[in-house]
């Protein structure tokens, strides 16, 4: 098998496009949410270094019931001081839709019931916050996969980009995007998901630290690139100075 052939088996394959395999380089050819400096050379170091450790998708740690954490810390926004966000609350979010656009076949916006009519999977993992705690939770949610499946990704995008209720803001390559763990979820622990905990949607990307997990969803757009977008750093986190990739 010639070296090309078995590249495009392996892109076959993993169902991921190049994103996943060649992400240092795609990152800094694009002029995506890299950065200068040292700090840029070990964030480019720790994103290829995990990214080929991590090749495989393996799943995160899950575990039972038994472990969840009797308190489950919450921060920073815990209850958004947005006018239409808190119409939306107080007529439990039955108004509530989340747009998905961007590069996409078929755009779509979806209410808390579609979310909830889609294949759904729980997981019991470990938080850990880049403010020193961590805990377990439980999240029951629909798979981002699934529904970038349901509104079709066109072949150029090479990253998603999350926007929430409270300004908040980051991008995920599909690697991140496509994972098993990776969901939107509606549910924590059993229950519904708790406004201080983001609800009535939230992300949840398992890997990474938990400032990429955002809570509140606003609109989800599909994208080539991200480096036009605020700073170009791929984040509002990363413009405050964190890393774009908060893996773990
Ligand atoms: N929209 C939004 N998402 C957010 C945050 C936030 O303030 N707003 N905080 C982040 C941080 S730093 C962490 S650790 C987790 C906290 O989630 P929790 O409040 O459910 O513990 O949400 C993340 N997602
Ligand atoms: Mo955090």
């Amino acid at each position: 098998m010639t070296d090309v052939s078995r590249r495009k088996l392996i892109l076959g394959a993993s169902a991921l496009g190049s994103a996943a395999l060649l992400p240092g380089c795609d990152l800094l050819g694009d002029g995506g949410p890299a950065r200068g400096g040292l700090y840029g050379l070990s964030d480019v170091l720790s994103f290829t270094v995990q990214r080929f450790l991590l090749r495989h998708q393996p799943l995160v740690r899950e575990f039972g019931p038994e472990s969840i954490s009797s308190v489950f810390p919450t921060i920073n926004t815990t209850d958004p001081d947005d006018p239409a966000y808190r119409r939306s609350k107080a007529a439990g979010f039955s108004d509530w839709r989340l747009p998905v656009r961007g590069l996409v076949e078929k755009p779509g916006s979806f209410s808390l019931a579609d979310l909830r009519a889609m294949p759904a999977r729980t997981q019991i993992t470990l938080h850990s916050c880049e403010q020193g705690w961590s805990a377990i939770g439980g999240w029951t949610g629909v798979p981002l996969s699934h529904l970038l499946g349901v509104v079709g990704l066109k072949p150029e995008v090479r990253f998603v980009v999350i926007r929430t209720v409270d300004g908040w803001w980051d991008s995920y390559d599909l690697f991140d995007a496509l994972h098993p763990q990776t969901i939107l979820a509606y549910g924590m622990n059993g229950g519904a998901l708790p406004i201080a905990h983001g609800a009535p949607v939230r992300l949840r990307v398992e890997r990474q630290l938990g400032y990429k997990s955002l809570k509140y969803l606003a609109s989800i757009e599909a994208v080539a690139r991200v480096d036009g977008i605020g700073q170009g750093r791929g984040s509002m986190v990363s413009e405050l100075g964190f890393s774009w990739y908060g893996g773990i």
